[in-house]
């Protein structure tokens, strides 16, 4: 699928679907903050190996280091390419702590309220030279960008690659991550094969009532295919609609108030009038939708799309916008460049 082409694709210097982020911009995804810290921060690694070993920060500065310049892509639609990131290779951390024959799979846990974690098959994770990085750009990783510690997987999308790392499991079978069991990101997240969701798990009966019955709130709805639907007045407020593909579907008058509505697919879709308040729509495509009368106060759109251009930059498609479309100034700020002139032009 094609969200926004730009010169970067063209040149095959970003995946599939990718948006560059404005120069010095790096966005703050899911958790913000670890989980309060008392005791000097601890990498302690458990599971398949002979003894569990606890690493100091201190210790881990006292271990080979390494710098690698790696491409962010983050599942909502955005990268920053050309990060530099410095720390300890995850295979030379393991040399001081070998892995039994039974370790297939390494999990990443994070020092966070949920227990954040994510996982990866050993050798997969080795062979992308996953990094326990505490610097970025020569500066110790702030930390909202997951200082003191946090692991890095170049080439998978960015949710590999924890924040405030405080464990590392070696596992003999797979534990599906946060996000991966939560939201159904795809467990394998190779960016340049879009691998973004799993297979939805929408029972068709079910989804087929919902849309005769246009009431979607509060349900779980990922990835739905709702194309070309006639959902005018949609009831979704609350809903679990990641990925769902409402592309050139009739939604005029919708509710989509506080409905998580990242990577959604509303191509060319009558939106006049919808509700998407205090809505996530990061990472969505609305190019070509109609927005005129639409109210989009407070939701979220870092990694949005209201236009698609060619190579030379010329729109293709755009989204319908004009005075009648609420639009904040500070909810366009994480746009892309592309995307924020655009809009701009459209609402000044
Ligand atoms: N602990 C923790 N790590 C996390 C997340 C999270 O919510 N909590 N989100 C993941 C996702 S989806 C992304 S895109 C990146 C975002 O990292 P950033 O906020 O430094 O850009 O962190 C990943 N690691
Ligand atoms: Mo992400």
């Amino acid at each position: 699928m094609s969200s926004a082409h730009n010169d970067d694709q063209e040149s095959g210097l970003l995946p599939p679907g990718q948006q560059r982020v404005a120069d010095g911009k790096w966005p703050v995804i899911g958790e913000r903050k670890p989980a309060p810290v008392h005791q000097p921060w601890e990498l302690n690694v458990s599971g398949e190996i002979d003894e569990a070993i606890p690493f100091s920060l201190n210790d881990l500065h006292q271990l080979k280091q390494h710098t690698a310049v790696i491409d962010i892509h983050c599942v909502t639609r955005w990268s920053k390419p050309g990060v530099e990131f410095t720390g300890v290779l995850l295979a030379d951390l393991l040399k001081s702590c070998p892995p039994k024959q039974d370790a297939k799979f390494i999990s990443f846990v994070a020092h966070s309220t949920r227990k954040h974690s994510t996982s990866l098959p050993l050798a997969e994770a080795l062979e992308h030279k996953t990094l326990i990085a505490h610097t970025v750009n020569g500066e110790p990783l702030e930390p909202e960008h997951g200082g003191p510690l946090r692991n890095i997987v170049p080439g998978k999308y960015f949710y590999k690659s924890v924040k405030w790392l405080r464990q590392i499991e070696l596992l003999s079978e797979d534990r599906l991550g946060f996000w991966e069991a939560e939201s159904g990101y795809h467990n394998e997240a190779d960016p340049w094969r879009e691998q973004r969701y799993m297979a939805p798990q929408i029972d068709r009966r079910t989804a087929a009532r919902l849309i005769a019955e246009k009431n979607f709130a509060g349900h779980d709805l990922r990835s739905m295919d709702a194309k070309g639907r006639e959902l005018s007045h949609l009831l979704a407020q609350g809903a679990a609609l990641r990925d769902a593909n409402f592309n050139n579907a009739n939604l005029q008058f919708a509710n989509f108030s506080h409905a998580n509505m990242s990577n959604c697919h509303l191509r060319n879709a009558d939106l006049r009038n919808a509700i998407f308040i205090g809505t996530d729509l990061e990472g969505a495509n609305l190019s070509g939708a109609d927005l005129r009368g639409s109210d989009m106060t407070g939701c979220s759109l870092i990694g949005s799309s209201f236009c698609e251009t060619d190579a030379k930059g010329r729109v293709i498609l755009g989204a319908l916008i004009d005075q009648t479309t609420s639009l904040q100034h500070h909810a366009l700020e994480p746009l892309t460049p592309t995307q924020l002139d655009y809009v701009l032009g459209k609402i000044n």
